[in-house]
């Protein structure tokens, strides 16, 4: 192990002392009208930290909403700037390809650049009110009984990463000081737990009775699944272990230095919380592992108060004693970030993942059994379908043919909507919707050689895939809200535009997930202090969409989609069960 702490930690922490006096360290922040709220995002590829900053209107004189500004943004790639963990697009290389598992101390060891970064900004850090933050979902993190003693008492003089374990990766016995039981993380994109979503749905009854209950059912990257599958395999690191985590609550215990319990938003994508009272259910628990509920953390509304920033973080890069606030999903925190707070509104998420997404008022589940309900950090729901082959599926076809992201768009300016019915299912890895098993790219009428129509097939066919599986959630929709890294990319937009026939409107904010973190953060320390900001209050002026014009549905394509979608429906069964070019 490299000790970097010993070469760095005690100069670095006098650096952060004489730059942020004691004083600063212990101030108040009630009084101050311009208040920063930081919502970080943890997500497959990169950790991202927004600031926002607030003015307070105390006194209640404006009829205006208080206005908010970004002050602040970066972003830490896994791949590029944690090389040694040795990621791929955020996740570890591995032989079975349905196997996804990262590093939890990799994510914690981002966390900590992050806050050198955030020290370094220049920002009135002593304005700093709650922090709340998003992560991907489904992600569990196992932690040794060690772990609790570790958070409480972490030691400002030395780097985080070298507290909480060392970087070797793969080593099921791991370090003797770690605090894993189990130094890899399963996440979203493992497809490995057929089994024991099969064992898991057999002890409830059937699907159908599980997605009533859970809002979903057995999927292969829900952590109950990915629990099941870590004790049967494991049963000692299953003993030794004496937590489980989420993604999203473990980077929250690490802030406030003690054990964060889950959101629902986050806790709906486990197969392990009853959806109507948003609290475990023991007929899932039962059916998933042995002494689970012992090792779970409990659930609590969104805008909780889960702790106050560690001493660790406050004495090592001169913040405030600011509240931390119960971290969510990042599908939940875009709900917040796109502004959807009503029924009837739709994002859709061209990310690592693509998702389609919107708020719903009851909770009415897929009868299809590719959709989820998830609770919404606004207190009600939201439905979500989402694609496993996204963002990586178009760099897969951008890069097989040397492309950039400018080539990339010329080509599908250059091809004709529809692609003269040539057609992909670009199911480079597994695929959750449709349920893909043995991954390989599937071409219909499609020469292999044709860089342009392979860039609109890619692009059409995960179009067309969004909206033939989320008819479920029932909504018709004529605008549509992007978001995620593709979103910059307007002929990818059009074609979304043309295969909905809705309008898109791009967002002011490009990561939706990490603002929406950011205004939980600002929603949630409004709760706590009583003063009862509405939703509408905390998404105005800042979740909004760009006043350039939307990207329009041009109904000459929208014809052509409408047909090919019935075809792409038709073939889809034969391609799941067919072979791979
Ligand atoms: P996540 O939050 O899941 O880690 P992001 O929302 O940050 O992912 O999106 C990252 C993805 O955005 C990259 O994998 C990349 O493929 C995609 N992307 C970035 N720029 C473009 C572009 N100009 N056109 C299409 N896709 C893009
Ligand atoms: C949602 C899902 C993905 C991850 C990606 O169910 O699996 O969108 O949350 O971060």
């Amino acid at each position: 192990m490299v000790a970097w702490g010993t070469l760095i930690g005690p100069a670095f922490f006098l650096a952060f002392e004489l730059r942020f006096p004691r004083k600063q360290l212990v101030e108040h922040i009630t009084g101050l009208d311009m208040a920063l709220y930081l919502g970080l995002d943890s997500s497959t590829q990169s950790l991202t930290a927004l600031v926002l900053e607030v003015e307070h209107d105390e006194h209640g004189r404006s009829d205006e909403p208080p206005r908010k500004s970004l002050v602040f943004e970066h972003s830490i790639s896994f791949d590029e700037h944690l090389p040694l963990y040795g990621t791929r697009n955020g996740v570890l290389p591995s032989e079975d390809p349905s196997v996804a598992v990262s590093s939890p101390l990799m994510w914690a060891e981002a966390l900590d650049h992050m806050f050198e970064a955030i020290a370094v900004s220049g920002l009135d850090l002593s304005r700093l009110a709650a922090i709340a933050g998003s992560a991907q979902q489904h992600g569990s993190v196992y932690l040794s009984p060690r772990a609790t003693g570790v958070m409480a008492g972490l030691v400002p003089s030395c780097p985080l990463v070298e507290q909480l374990g060392t970087r070797t990766i793969g080593n099921k016995d791991g370090p003797t000081e770690s605090i894993f039981s189990r130094p890899v993380s399963p996440v979203w994109m493992d497809s490995s737990t057929i089994e024991e979503c099969r064992e898991i749905t057999g002890a409830i009854g059937d699907a159908a009775q599980l997605a009533q209950l859970t809002g979903s059912r057995a999927f292969e990257r829900f952590t109950g699944p990915q629990i099941r599958k870590f004790y049967k395999q494991d049963p000692e690191g299953w003993e030794a272990t004496d937590r489980v985590h989420m993604v999203s609550s473990f980077m929250a215990s690490l802030l406030a230095g003690a054990h964060a319990p889950l959101d629902p938003g986050d806790a709906s994508g486990m197969n392990l919380m009853d959806l109507r009272t948003r609290d475990w259910s023991l007929k899932m628990l039962e059916a998933t592992a042995p002494k689970l509920a012992a090792k779970l953390p409990p659930i609590v509304p969104s805008p909780t108060i889960v702790g106050t920033l560690a001493p660790y973080w406050r004495h090592r890069f001169g913040l405030p004693a600011a509240k931390i606030v119960a971290w969510s999903g990042d599908n939940p925190c875009s709900l917040v970030g796109t502004g959807l707070i009503r029924e009837g509104q739709i994002a859709v998420s061209l990310g690592t993942s693509d998702t389609l997404f919107g708020p719903m008022s009851e909770p009415r589940i897929d009868r299809t059994g590719t959709g989820h309900v998830f609770g919404s950090p606004t207190g009600d729901y939201m439905g979500l379908t989402c694609l496993l082959n996204g963002s990586l599926a178009r760099e897969q076809v951008r890069d097989a043919y040397s492309l950039d992201w400018k080539s990339f768009s010329e080509m599908l300016q250059a091809t004709p909507p529809g692609n003269n019915d040539s057609m992909m299912f670009p199911w480079f890895e597994p695929e959750i919707t449709p349920n893909v098993r043995t991954p390989g790219v599937r071409r219909v009428d499609l020469a292999a050689e044709d860089a342009a129509r392979n860039v609109r097939a890619v692009v059409e066919a995960q179009m067309m895939a969004l909206a033939n599986h989320s008819r479920w959630m029932g909504v018709d929709v004529d605008v549509i809200h992007a978001t995620g890294g593709a979103a910059v990319n307007t002929d990818i937009l059009q074609v979304l535009a043309d295969v909905f026939e809705a309008k898109v409107r791009r967002f002011k904010v490009a990561n939706s997930a990490c603002l929406g973190a950011a205004l939980r953060a600002y929603h949630a320390e409004g709760t706590a202090n009583g003063t009862g900001l509405s939703w509408k209050t905390v998404v105005d002026g800042i979740a909004v969409p760009v006043t350039e014009s939307p990207i329009m549905p041009k109904q000459s394509s929208v014809k052509t989609y409408t047909r090919l979608r019935r075809r792409y429906a038709k073939l889809e069964p034969l391609a799941i069960s067919g072979c791979s070019d």
